[in-house]
């Protein structure tokens, strides 16, 4: 039995301490809302979102579960990835612009995005564990010592933007989108993942596709460079989690 008061209280007290990305924007201006956790699943009828359900705000912190692919949680009432009903249509070539609840000043670590083509219809489409993934894009730390999170996503009103390939073949996709905040990632389990995943279809007439990819879970284990690290030691440089940008 859920207690609304008593969901949006603890909605409230956590909201500070974590984040989801609540909009996509594409390059015209047109908003997506996000997958809302906190009142989606109150409202009736159920809103329609690009973007795969995710349980709230919070972290997944065992890389060997689903959950580490969309947010989506292994056990309990959601799958790993349930598809979402729709889909936005975006331009090979197009910024999107995704935007998120205000991430705390403590979180700092990379911004992440990667790719997967759905074989078949998206809104049915469940990768598993199936090596699908290519990244598209990728921040971590400047030579400066600025994070992508936070200091340059809140330097940017908490709008991440990346730019789809190109030469991206057409078809519909998911694009998983992530920050990995390194605030207790000494040893592992410590490094926290707060993936999205939004569902979108990429026009245009380019041809190119990777030849390489990999999976979630599977990408990311606890001796992945990047996965543990101390972010409070400044003289450190920082190796991003993942394969190289592959940019078509
Ligand atoms: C981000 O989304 C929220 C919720 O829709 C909105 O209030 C806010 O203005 C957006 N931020 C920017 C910079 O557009
Ligand atoms: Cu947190």
């Amino acid at each position: 039995m859920f207690n609304y008061a008593l969901v949006l209280v603890a909605a409230a007290s956590s909201v500070a301490a974590h984040g989801y990305v609540q909009e996509i924007v594409d390059a015209a201006g047109k908003a997506y809302t996000g997958y809302l956790p906190y009142s989606d699943p109150y409202t009736t009828p159920t809103p329609e979102r690009i973007v795969r359900e995710i349980p709230g705000n919070g972290p997944v912190t065992d890389l060997s579960l689903i959950d580490v692919q969309c947010n989506g949680y292994s056990e309990g009432g959601v799958a790993g990835s349930a598809p979402a009903p729709i889909y936005a249509t975006v331009a090979a070539g197009s910024e999107l612009h995704l935007n998120w609840t205000t991430w705390p000043d403590s979180h700092m670590g990379p911004m992440i995005t990667y790719m997967a083509k759905a074989p078949s219809d998206i809104t049915s489409w469940e990768p598993g564990t199936d090596a699908v993934w290519f990244k598209v894009d990728e921040v971590g730390k400047t030579a400066d010592g600025l994070w992508a999170a936070t200091d340059l996503l809140l330097a940017s009103d908490s709008i991440y933007t990346f730019t789809i390939p190109a030469s991206l073949q057409a078809g519909q996709y998911i694009i998983r989108h992530e920050i990995i905040a390194l605030h207790s990632a000494y040893e592992y389990p410590g490094a926290q993942v707060y993936p999205s995943c939004i569902q979108v279809e990429v026009t245009g007439s380019g041809t190119a596709f990777p030849t390489e990819f990999v999976s979630f879970p599977g990408a990311y284990t606890a001796d992945t460079p990047g996965i543990v690290f101390d972010a409070y030691d400044e003289s450190l440089d920082y190796t991003i989690p993942g394969p190289a940008v592959w940019s078509g």
